[in-house]
């Protein structure tokens, strides 16, 4: 049976700024905090950095003929603040625009949709400098910031998205120290978690009022599939706790204009969060056009203590957990395939996902702004990269989505992550993500399988098999 996706399904690949820009000085950039982070020994695998990343500053019209020669209907990129507004505050660098006025351009010119995240985790070091996250101020800079982008950018781009994932802003960044700026405080993960709801929400309402009315708003948020490892009452305790700190942590307030009560208890001995000021819930919650939805593996728990618990939570181990209640429950390795990142494969996570907020959120529809896995594939002699691990997950994900889709979840769009091979956080260049090899040496940029498959999905609207590769010359444009 054929599995067909509707028409005007957006079919897009993503990439974020730090991960693949490079050119880290040009344009009077100055460092965001993951250039401070990323340049402090210890922090990222062989001591990798962002500084020349993908090139992609200097290869932008080559990546989007690219784009349009794979037949990309959709591409997801972020902006990176340093380039636009160096210090985060005060008037915007025009060569900075200007970049992001080309590359949108050029995406334009060739009838694919931009779609612009004003924040992929790369705050201006000098906001960092002043209190990061953890401070109040920096949601206000947040918002005159996507002013400023709006009012350059708003006359091209239709689909913006506020934030992605500041569940790793806040609880990588400031909880378990893996990400930028590498602080190791539960405190100030919490206290970041709500300032990026705030900033979120002023955000909204600054791109409102410079935005023309079609403009399309959103925020990506890395929703969990949490689950507990049997339904004994304190491992489904364990399900809840989790469920709060990864996921209604961040709908409470944006969708309902409330944290969640059980949020509070939970954590009411490191915080009695009188950093949430009256009126701030409904600040957070502002009309949203659609929800994006990242998604890659499921999270297993159980009560704490559980004998069999046997990682901390999936994410790269720095001694501190990201979570503020780690020591109320344990995390597990859920059984099966796994990617190269040790993330087990399961489709149905994001099936779960996607109904659940289609029931919590009815009249929202939900775009999968992120999915995809990352393996170590190697090029073969004759030059081609043969990835059947990504085709195979991408088909079992997509597959998911199609099945939500039937079962009356209302899904827009699909966002394969990546585009390129690129800069993998605390990974450095270890792991590839892309559907695009990138040779770093060189910089040449080879579709791999995944990508000529993806290719062919695109064009037509209909899942292929995972065999069915077309060669590069059957590509739409070829
Ligand atoms: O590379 C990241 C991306 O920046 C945010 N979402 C998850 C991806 C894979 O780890």
């Amino acid at each position: 049976m054929s599995v067909s996706f509707p028409p005007g399904f957006l079919w897009g690949t993503a990439t974020a700024a730090y991960q693949i820009e490079g050119a880290a000085r040009e344009h009077g950039r100055t460092p965001s905090m993951w250039d401070t982070f990323s340049h402090t020994p210890g922090k990222i695998e062989h001591g990798h950095t962002g500084d020349i990343a993908t090139d992609h500053v200097n290869r932008r019209s080559e990546d989007v003929r690219l784009m349009a020669y794979l037949g990309i209907g959709a591409y997801r990129f972020s902006v990176s603040w340093s380039r636009v507004q160096p210090t985060g505050r005060g008037p915007a660098v025009q060569r900075g625009l200007d970049f992001y006025r080309g590359l949108v351009d050029d995406l334009l010119d060739r009838g694919i949709t931009p779609v612009l995240t004003l924040y992929h985790w790369d705050l201006p070091q000098d906001l960092e400098s002043a209190g990061g996250w953890p401070r109040r101020e920096t949601a206000y800079r947040f918002a005159e910031y996507a002013r400023i982008v709006a009012e350059a950018l708003g006359d091209r781009v239709k689909h913006w998205i506020t934030l992605n994932e500041p569940w790793c802003s806040a609880f990588l960044g400031y909880g378990s120290g893996v990400h930028a700026p590498g602080q190791t405080n539960p405190v100030s993960a919490l206290r970041a978690a709500h300032h990026l709801n705030l900033g979120h929400g002023l955000a909204v309402d600054a791109l409102r009022g410079a935005l023309p009315p079609r403009a399309q708003i959103s925020v990506s948020l890395n929703l969990a599939a949490v689950r507990a490892r049997t339904h004994a009452p304190a491992d489904l305790d364990a399900r809840r706790r989790i469920d709060a700190l990864a996921n209604r942590i961040f709908t409470g307030p944006m969708l309902s204009g409330a944290y969640p009560e059980d949020l509070f208890k939970d954590t009411a001995r490191l915080t009695d969060w009188s950093f949430v000021h009256d009126g701030d819930p409904a600040a957070i919650r502002r009309p949203l056009d659609w929800l994006g939805v990242n998604y890659y593996t499921p999270t297993l728990v159980s009560a704490p203590k559980d004998p069999e618990a046997d990682r901390r939570d999936g994410h790269p181990d720095s001694g501190h957990s990201p979570w503020p209640c780690a020591d109320s429950v344990a995390f597990h390795q859920p059984p099966g395939e796994q990617t190269e990142m040790g993330w087990s494969v399961d489709p149905s996570g994001l099936y779960d996902v996607l109904m659940r907020y289609s029931r919590e959120a009815p009249r929202l529809p939900l775009v999968v702004t992120e999915n995809g896995a990352a393996y170590a594939d190697k090029m073969a002699a004759d030059g081609t990269v043969d990835d059947p691990d990504r085709i195979s997950y991408l088909h079992g994900h997509l597959a998911a989505v199609h099945r939500a889709l039937a079962e009356g979840a209302d899904v827009r769009g699909y966002f394969l992550w990546s585009l390129l091979d690129n800069f993998e956080w605390a990974h450095g260049y270890t792991k590839r993500f892309g559907a695009v090899h990138v040779d770093y040496e060189t910089q040449l940029r080879t579709p791999k399988a995944s990508a000529r498959w993806y290719a062919r999905l695109a064009s037509t609207g209909v899942l292929p098999d995972v065999r069915d590769v077309p060669a590069l010359s059957d590509l739409p444009l070829a």
